[in-house]
């Protein structure tokens, strides 16, 4: 009877408990102000470099053709990215309007691409090219004005205390079980170096928990992780792409190749938290880069995919794979210039808004800012168009390119724009006034 009430309490306190510390992240004020501020931004550069750019397969090869890890990082000696240069790169980046970039400082394949102490296996110490750059990129970031995020994996297909899961498996290390004490040590030390030695970050990104997949008990410590990154800069915001909604300790909500709200390729069932969101995508098919893969999006693709994201209230995380040489690929950087074209016309329709009070639509949707709302109308065969706007009041509507005005009609159900002639811009814009 004693052992059944007290196996009850415990039941109970457990009970209590669990939601207790579900609820124990409050994010503090620096870090509410930097969610709005990221929200703001809307447009961001992902950058996935690493040794995987020299076998040119995406960064995915190690595990998908099984290579030694001891020969894979035998890579390391003959990486020399001659033509790297951060302050080029930056400007490319900068030039699309994109306000931040995400940088892969270690990917699943285990190599450092930031000067550590907590291993050799860097890019300082184990490559010939010597330099940090990492600390090349922060420079020139904070020089040029834009922010800087860090992806940060949390599996590892090298080290040999990484605990294995799904992936990485026939890259001939000993132990399975790994150690996981001394990995999560590891990844703390590291994640302490960089939001130390770097400047401010933006964000930390991780990846990899989905790794894990048929082991859910497997405990990440992720709150305590969470809290050194809010320790260590407060305004940092924590991200985690694990296609699940966001877990206490996180400041924003990742999609991977799917607008929120939609699922094309299978890893964005997840409920749509109130964080802010972000949805990353390739600007061809891989992330890191791959030398068969010319199939870049077109410009008209990008640009809708980012008024896409915007009306659906997420910013945009586009990825460019750079060269084994450094540089960044011809055709994304040409990619980034027409963008940032567009950008400098409508940027005002984009930045700094939150997702209208029109939902997204087939033929588009809305962004909004104060009492201007922005119609984007990506795809409409029609000279009219409803907008169910029935409790609100329209003062005036307009082309926002050149301020012309737009006839419109109102009934019960909402306004009904009449447009001049059947849209074939890449984003028609019409800029509502309302009261
Ligand atoms: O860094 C880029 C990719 O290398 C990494 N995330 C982006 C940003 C990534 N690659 N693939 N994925 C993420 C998708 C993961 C797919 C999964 Fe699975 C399908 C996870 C669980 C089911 C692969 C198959 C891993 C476990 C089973």
């Amino acid at each position: 009877m004693q052992m059944k009430t007290k196996a009850l309490s415990l039941l109970l306190l457990c009970c209590l408990a669990l939601p207790l510390k579900a609820q124990s992240y409050q994010p503090t004020e620096e870090n509410l102000k930097a969610r709005q501020e990221f929200r703001d931004k809307k447009f961001g550069i992902f950058l996935h470099w690493g040794l995987y750019a020299m076998l040119a397969t995406g960064e995915w090869t190690m595990t998908n053709n099984d290579l030694n890890y001891k020969e894979y990082a035998k890579l390391a000696g003959g990486f020399y990215p001659s033509k790297f240069d951060a302050a080029k790169w930056v400007a490319a980046i900068k030039a699309s309007g994109a306000k931040y970039i995400t940088f892969t400082t270690r990917h699943h394949e285990g190599f450092s691409m930031f000067d550590t102490k907590y291993s050799d296996y860097n890019i300082v110490d184990a490559t010939p090219f010597k330099r940090d750059v990492l600390k090349e990129l922060a420079d020139e970031c904070q020089k040029q004005g834009i922010g800087l995020h860090l992806y940060y994996s949390h599996i590892d297909w090298y080290r040999e205390d990484a605990v294995w899961g799904r992936t990485g498996r026939g890259t001939g290390r000993p132990n399975p079980e790994g150690d996981w004490d001394s990995y999560y040590t590891f990844m703390n030390n590291q994640l302490t170096e960089l939001l130390t030695n770097y400047g401010p970050i933006g964000a930390i990104w991780f990846d990899g928990l989905w790794d894990q997949d048929q082991n859910p008990d497997f405990d990440w410590e992720l709150e305590e992780q969470y809290a050194l990154i809010h320790k260590l800069q407060p305004s940092c915001l924590v991200a985690n792409n694990h296609h699940s909604t966001p877990f206490p300790g996180e400041d924003v909500q990742i999609f991977e190749r799917d607008l929120p709200g939609e699922n094309t390729a299978g890893l964005s069932g997840q409920d749509i938290s109130s964080l802010p969101l972000e949805t990353c995508q390739t600007m061809n098919g891989m992330w890191g880069y791959k030398i068969t893969d010319q199939n870049y999006k077109s410009t008209k693709e990008l640009i809708q995919y980012l008024v896409g994201a915007a009306v659906k209230d997420a910013n945009l995380l586009m990825n460019i794979g750079p060269q084994p040489d450094g540089e960044l690929p011809e055709v994304a950087v040409q990619r980034l210039a027409e963008m940032g074209e567009w950008m400098k016309v409508y940027g005002e329709t984009i930045y700094g808004t939150r997702g209208g009070c029109v939902g997204p639509h087939p033929w588009g949707g809305t962004t909004q800012k104060g009492n201007k709302l922005y119609v984007h109308i990506l795809d409409l065969q029609d000279k009219a168009l409803f907008l169910p706007l029935a409790d609100k009041k329209v003062k005036k509507a307009s082309y926002f390119v050149d301020g012309k005005p737009v006839k419109f009609q109102k009934n019960q159900a909402g306004y009904t724009l009449l447009l001049n002639e059947v849209p074939t811009d890449i984003d028609t814009v019409i800029e509502l006034e309302l009261n």
